[in-house]
C-alpha cells in the first residue's frame, strides 16, 4: 500500500467504528505496521482537518471530518465499478471540466472524477460563465462511450437522470428543464454541461461537467441570479452532507451511464419523458441561428426535443436554449 491508501485504510476502520475508539494494536495489526507508523497517519489525517481523538487505553476515535468533498470521504461505501474509481479534489480550480480534459489528453481512465471547492471560471454552456462558490458540489466525470457523435446527448440524459436521482435523496425534488436545468420551484438548482471530443463516427471522450447549488448560501448569489438560482440548503433549510451526496450522484449516474452501455435506451428516454418538465409546455426556443414559440410536445429517441409550431409543422431540436412560457 502507498502511503496514501495507508491513510485511507486508516480512516475507513476509524469510519467503520461510527464514532467509537478503535484500539493502537488493532489498527496497527490490520495494516501490519508499527503503532508509530499509524500515529504518523493520525498526524496526517489531522493535518487535513480530521478530528481524532487519542487516549492512552481506549485507542482513536473520528470526532470529525472536515466539510470537504475529499476524494477518500466520496470514495467511502461508494458503490461503483466504472465512476470515481480516480477521484481529484481540489480547493480551487478554473473549471473541473478543463481539468478532466486534460487528464484525459494524457490518457486517464474512463471514470475519473475531478471535484472543486471552488471554481473561478466555472463554464456554463455557449461560452456562459457557471457561479461556483464554497459549498457547492462542482464536479465533472470522465466518460470513454462507444457511442457515435450523434448519440452524444444521450449522455445528458444519463447526468440529466442521475442529479434528479441524487438530488431526490435529499428530499428536495427537482426537475429538469430540457436540455440541462435543473430546478426547484421555478428556480435553477444546478446545470450539465457536456463537452465531447469526436474522431470520425466516434466519441472520442466526453466530460460531463455538474454543478449542483448543494449546500450555497441564498445571500452570496449575484443581483443577476437573485431569485433565478436556489440551492439545495435554502429549500431544506439546512445544509446537506456534500461527500455524501457527491457519492449518491456518483452511483446514480452509473445507473443510467449503465443503461446506455447496455443499449436499454427505452428505459432511459422514458425516465427522461416523465421527468421533463418541459413537456406539455408553450416555449420560447433559441439557437445559434433563430428564435421561435412552439409547444414542447415529447422527445425522441435520441432526447432531442419535438416542437410543434402549427398543426402541421413540428421541429425536433438537438440544442438551444428553451424557455418555458407557460
Ligand atoms: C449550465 O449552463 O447550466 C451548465 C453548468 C455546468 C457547471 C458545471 S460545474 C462543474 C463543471 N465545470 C464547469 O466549468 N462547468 C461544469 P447554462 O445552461 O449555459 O447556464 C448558465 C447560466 O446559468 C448563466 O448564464 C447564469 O444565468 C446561470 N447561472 C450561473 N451560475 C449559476 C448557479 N450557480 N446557479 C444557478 N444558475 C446559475
Amino acid at each position: 500500500m502507498s502511503p496514501k491508501d495507508r491513510t485511507t485504510h486508516l480512516l475507513f476502520a476509524l469510519k467503520d467504528a461510527r464514532g467509537g475508539f478503535v484500539s493502537g494494536e488493532t489498527l496497527s495489526k490490520a495494516q501490519g505496521i508499527s503503532r508509530t507508523a499509524i500515529w504518523k497517519q493520525v498526524a496526517a489525517l489531522r493535518r487535513l482537518g480530521y478530528e481524532i481523538e487519542a487516549t492512552p487505553r481506549r485507542g482513536y476515535r473520528l470526532a470529525g471530518a472536515p466539510d470537504l468533498l475529499l476524494p477518500q470521504e466520496i470514495a467511502y461505501g461508494l458503490n461503483t465499478r466504472i465512476l470515481g474509481k480516480e477521484i481529484r479534489h481540489l480547493d480551487s480550480v478554473t473549471s473541473t471540466n478543463g481539468v478532466v480534459k486534460s487528464l484525459a489528453e494524457a490518457g486517464a481512465e474512463e471514470g475519473t472524477i475531478v471535484v472543486a471547492e471552488v471554481q473561478t471560471g466555472g463554464k456554463g454552456r455557449l461560452g456562459r460563465g457557471w457561479f461556483s462558490p464554497r459549498g457547492g458540489v462542482w464536479l465533472s466525470v470522465l466518460l470513454r462511450p462507444a457511442i457515435e457523435p450523434i448519440d452524444g446527448p444521450k449522455l445528458t440524459m444519463v447526468a440529466g437522470l442521475g442529479c434528479l436521482a441524487a438530488l431526490a435523496q435529499t428530499g428536495v425534488p427537482a426537475a429538469m428543464e430540457w436540455p440541462n436545468d435543473l430546478m426547484i420551484r421555478g428556480r435553477k438548482v444546478g446545470g450539465i454541461l457536456l463537452e465531447v471530443t469526436t474522431e470520425p463516427g466516434l466519441i472520442e471522450y466526453a466530460v460531463v461537467g455538474i454543478g449542483i447549488n448543494l449546500n450555497v448560501d441564498e445571500a452570496v448569489f449575484p443581483a443577476d441570479l437573485r431569485g433565478k438560482a436556489t440551492s439545495v440548503k435554502a429549500e431544506l433549510g439546512r445544509p446537506v452532507d456534500r461527500p455524501a451526496f457527491a457519492r449518491n450522484l456518483l452511483e446514480e449516474l452509473e445507473r443510467w451511464y449503465l443503461a446506455l452501455k447496455e443499449d436499454r435506451t427505452d428505459e432511459m428516454v422514458s425516465a427522461w419523458r416523465d421527468a421533463l418538465g418541459t413537456i406539455g409546455k408553450r416555449v420560447e426556443v433559441a439557437t445559434l441561428h433563430e428564435r421561435f414559440t412552439g409547444d414542447a410536445i415529447d422527445i425522441d429517441a435520441r432526447g432531442s426535443l419535438v416542437i410543434r409550431l402549427s398543426p402541421r409543422e413540428t421541429r425536433t431540436l438537438q440544442a438551444g436554449d428553451v424557455t418555458i412560457i407557460r
